[in-house]
């Protein structure tokens, strides 16, 4: 018996702030998520497995219009043609309460109710799945204990979209235990909800396939699907990527450094072992550049120099396709603050007023409110996502003034003779 186990797939997700950045693919990224699915159908009549298990977030949201819906359906059809059974739960994105248009999906496809968890049982197979779907987008009860016991002598499978007891950056549905799940007597906990790939118990089995596509450089790392062999009760799973893009962030340490050439041979030796036995992906790639260096007075003379030579490395990259989502830059010059603090001249002030500020949280959030405030309430919603600086938190505000001080220094001292 052999089925795969996929969630989050977040059909159509919407670019979230990349329109953003010029150049970026922006066809190839509003396209992965089905792209990915495409690749689930594939791998499902390869194999051919069974039955498909999908733990919730097929959708995003309420879709834009029918096209979303009308995509996934035409997937479904080809498992249909094939004889291949669908089972699903909707999940927080794709809660019966969240999606207003509807579409009768093809015979094989069997969606859990919400009202209660109930069992399809196979038995020519030896199976019995049990699941129940999301009613609204803030499911807050543990819909565990609703589902029935166990069948004795077959193959359980529960199917469920949780946050079980927490995890971070993602919000708290349907919350459980592991020894919730546990004492079902179950085989097989197939869960969703979680992006990021993770095996909680291997007996019984529960596990997040994670998505199936990551959408943002928060998604990072290989995206895809559980394929499941089940055989005489003894469980041999083995993931299969389906991404077509993969997301990565890379943190480069330029302490040291003097020429950007070092800086590009550095990220290509970084970027190159991320890059290995898939050739057909793009890699979108976020780069944060940390340390000492002296660098940084270029950059501050010349702003972008450093993100066009991370820019250039990536175009020098002949193994894979790479695009450069962002370059972060959390710098230090080389400077001796406490040595340029006892001095008299502008340089000494200015570190001087700066360590004032950090020791004055109310002073520095006043002047951040009347320097900053303005502008920030002026940018349009596509730029002030996550990635903005809060001016309503401390941690952001302390961080700013050490990049203007950095920035500061680094002129005040390329002006010195
Ligand atoms: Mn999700």
């Amino acid at each position: 018996m052999r089925f795969i186990h996929a969630a989050d797939l977040h059909l159509d997700s919407p670019l979230r702030g990349l329109t953003r950045y010029a150049g970026a693919p922006l066809e190839r990224l509003r396209t992965a998520t089905r792209g990915a699915l495409e690749r689930l159908i594939d791998l499902a009549l390869a194999e051919p497995v069974d039955f498909v298990l999908l733990a919730g977030d097929i959708y995003d949201g309420d879709w834009q219009d029918f096209h979303t819906g009308l995509f996934f359906r035409e997937q479904l059809v080809r498992l249909d043609r094939a004889g291949i059974r669908v089972f699903m739960v909707q999940g927080n994105h794709d809660a019966q309460g969240v999606i207003s248009r509807q579409l009768t999906l093809p015979p094989n496809v069997m969606v859990f109710k919400s009202r209660g968890a109930h069992t399809e049982r196979l038995d020519a197979l030896g199976v019995a799945i049990h699941g129940r779907s999301f009613r609204e987008r803030a499911e807050d009860a543990d819909l565990v204990p609703s589902y029935p016991e166990a069948v004795p002598g077959l193959f359980n499978i529960g199917l469920l979209h949780t946050s079980l007891s927490g995890r971070p950056g993602h919000d708290t549905y349907a919350p459980t235990t592991v020894d919730t799940l546990v004492a079902k007597g179950y085989d097989y906990w197939a869960l969703g909800h979680v992006h990021c790939r993770e095996q909680v118990l291997e007996t019984p089995r529960i596990l997040y396939p994670g998505n199936l596509q990551g959408r943002h450089a928060n998604e990072t790392g290989t995206k895809g699907c559980e394929l499941v062999r089940v055989e005489a009760g003894h469980i041999a799973a083995e993931f299969v990527p389906l991404d077509l893009v993969r997301w990565h962030r890379l943190t480069l340490d330029l302490t040291g450094m003097e020429g950007l050439e070092s800086v590009g041979a550095a990220f290509r030796e970084a970027l190159a072992p991320r890059l290995a036995g898939a050739g057909d992906l793009l890699h979108a790639v976020r780069v944060t550049l940390t340390g000492c260096t002296g660098l940084y007075a270029l950059e501050a003379d010349r702003p972008g120099t450093l993100d066009a030579a991370i820019r250039a490395a990536a175009q020098d990259v002949a193994a894979a396709e790479v695009w450069i989502e962002q370059v972060r830059l959390d710098l230090t010059p080389p400077l001796d603050r406490d040595r340029i603090a006892r001095r008299e001249d502008a340089m000494g002030e200015l570190v001087r007023l700066v360590d004032a500020l950090h020791a004055d949280p109310a002073a520095l959030a006043e002047l951040a409110q009347a320097q900053l405030g303005g502008l920030l309430n002026a940018l349009p919603p596509e730029v002030t996502g996550e990635e903005v600086p809060r001016l309503d938190r401390g941690a952001d505000l302390h961080e700013l003034l050490r990049a203007a001080e950095a920035t500061v220094l680094a002129r005040l001292a390329g002006a010195q003779p």
